[in-house]
């Protein structure tokens, strides 16, 4: 085995990218020091509970990345060097049908996809790839322009990919091509001090911010990373007593009166950072872009697809009477009818089949000559085993467009009378050249797992074909 294992090289990635990060947006620090304050004082408070969800020191070194790419070709070559840490493609995003602002977008998250690589480091990138191809958005010919231009730029060397491809086969790296990978990947990812076309980058602005962000520059850039908070209400009061202006709106399920699930997410408003232009007659000034922002998260018990399904109709009816009344409390209108509408323990979101949970087996069971029954239910109220939450690892689609809207400040500019370029799963599973995981096939094969090693710690001759 190579010195450094991907594990070892996700979790020294995710830091190195997160001191580079802390030294380019300086308010980023002060999200995670309020965020490991939050934290600290949810453990006081609630003890043990509090880490039902993940130990203390997983929560407290979580982060996720967001990154934006130009084309395919791009978008393969970040996989390879994903894939040596681990981290693998989990889900499809599609932002184009975001409403009232589409992104021109579509996203796939990379993460690790086992429970125990999970435990010992849940690094993740939400990565999108721009549309250039999607009509509603772009004309040929600014199409055209920006192939051109993305063709030209090389955001992932030769040596990176080398290396990535030699940890990803062998399964790591020995310590000196270690180094050497996490020091090009870390800088693969830096705000590069280049000057920007001044005249390019306003074209594509005037179509989309993200576009712009993307397209306009000749480097990528980390867009946000978020740190994972046991309190996200108090954390976004916190962060503006400090005087930190945080969108109004915390994304994903309200707070209510059950445990948390799903993802709740809320951000600070892109910060004015300087950057260089050159102006067509070749002068270069500094002009203020914002487009890099702070986001922090709460993670939440992972959704069966029937969970996912009533999520969404309660989204949905809160959406339509905000439209009708746009005065009306979301927050309050939300936690009402989850109050009323979602079973409000971890055992009742179970029953309901609304919540994933993996079972471990009760060692000390005394045996009464029965044997274990096939259902989850039956196992828990036969002692057989207790039940734990599996914690959703991946994104929301609506939070995610939300997260990108809450930052874009200018109008962009579509046509819906145009068609929309047919990009899915399958077609961006071709582009990354691997298998594109879905994230709740991932969760429900983990909890099928952990049911069929109960049922054969009690059955250990006769093992039973998983139900
Ligand atoms: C990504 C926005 C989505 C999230 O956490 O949902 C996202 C971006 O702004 O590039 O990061
Ligand atoms: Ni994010």
């Amino acid at each position: 085995m190579p010195a450094v294992e991907p594990t070892e090289l996700r979790a020294r990635f995710a830091r190195a990218l997160s001191a580079m990060y802390g030294r380019e947006v300086p308010a980023y620090t002060t999200l995670v020091d309020v965020a490991r304050e939050v934290n600290a004082d949810v453990a006081r408070a609630r003890g043990a509970e509090a880490e039902r969800l993940g130990s203390l020191e997983r929560v407290t070194a979580e982060r996720h990345g967001a990154i934006r790419l130009g084309t395919p070709a791009e978008l393969a070559r970040v996989a390879r060097v994903f894939g040596a840490m681990g981290m693998h493609p989990v889900g499809f995003y599609d932002l184009r049908d975001a409403r009232p602002t589409p992104v021109p977008v579509v996203s796939t998250a990379f993460r690790p996809i086992e429970a125990d690589e999970l435990a010992r480091n849940p690094f993740r990138v939400f990565t999108s790839l721009l549309a250039v191809q999607d009509r509603r958005f772009f004309s040929p010919a600014l199409q055209e322009r920006l192939e051109a231009f993305l063709a030209g730029r090389e955001l992932f060397g030769p040596e990176l990919l080398a290396l990535a491809d030699r940890a990803e086969a062998e399964g790591g790296l020995e310590a000196q091509d270690a180094g050497r990978f996490l020091a090009l990947a870390t800088e693969a990812f830096e705000l590069s001090r280049e000057p920007v076309d001044e005249a390019w980058y306003r074209t594509l602005e005037a179509v989309s911010a993200v576009a712009a962000d993307i397209g306009g520059v000749r480097g990528t850039h980390v867009n946000h990373l978020t740190p994972r908070v046991l309190d996200i209400d108090e954390l976004h009061a916190r962060m503006e007593a400090r005087g930190i202006a945080m969108i109004d709106a915390i994304q994903g399920p309200p707070r209510w009166d059950g445990p948390d699930v799903l993802l709740r997410q809320t951000s600070f408003r892109a910060l004015a950072e300087p950057r260089r232009f050159r102006r067509p007659d070749g002068t270069v000034h500094e002009a203020a872009l914002r487009v890099r922002f702070g986001e922090v998260e709460a993670r939440g018990i992972a959704l069966t697809a029937a969970g996912r399904t009533l999520y969404d109709e309660l989204g949905a009816e809160v959406a339509a009477v905000r439209s009708a009344d746009p005065a009306a409390d979301a927050a309050l209108l939300a936690r009402e009818r989850w109050n009323a509408r979602v079973p409000a323990t971890e055992r009742a979101l179970l029953d309901a089949g609304l919540a994933f949970f993996t079972l471990a087996p009760v060692a000390d069971r005394r045996p009464d000559g029965q044997e274990p029954p096939a259902d989850v239910a039956g196992l828990l109220d036969g002692g057989w085993a207790t039940a734990r939450p599996v914690v959703y690892e991946d994104f929301l689609p609506a939070s995610a467009a939300g997260i990108f809207q809450s930052n874009l400040t200018d109008a962009s500019r579509h046509d819906d009378a145009q068609h929309g370029a047919a990009l899915d799963a399958e077609w961006l599973a071709g582009v990354l050249g691997r298998e594109l995981h879905d994230p709740l096939a991932l969760h429900a094969a983990e909890q099928e797992q952990s049911l069929a090693a109960v049922r054969r710690t009690f059955l250990p001759t006769a093992p039973l074909p998983r139900s």
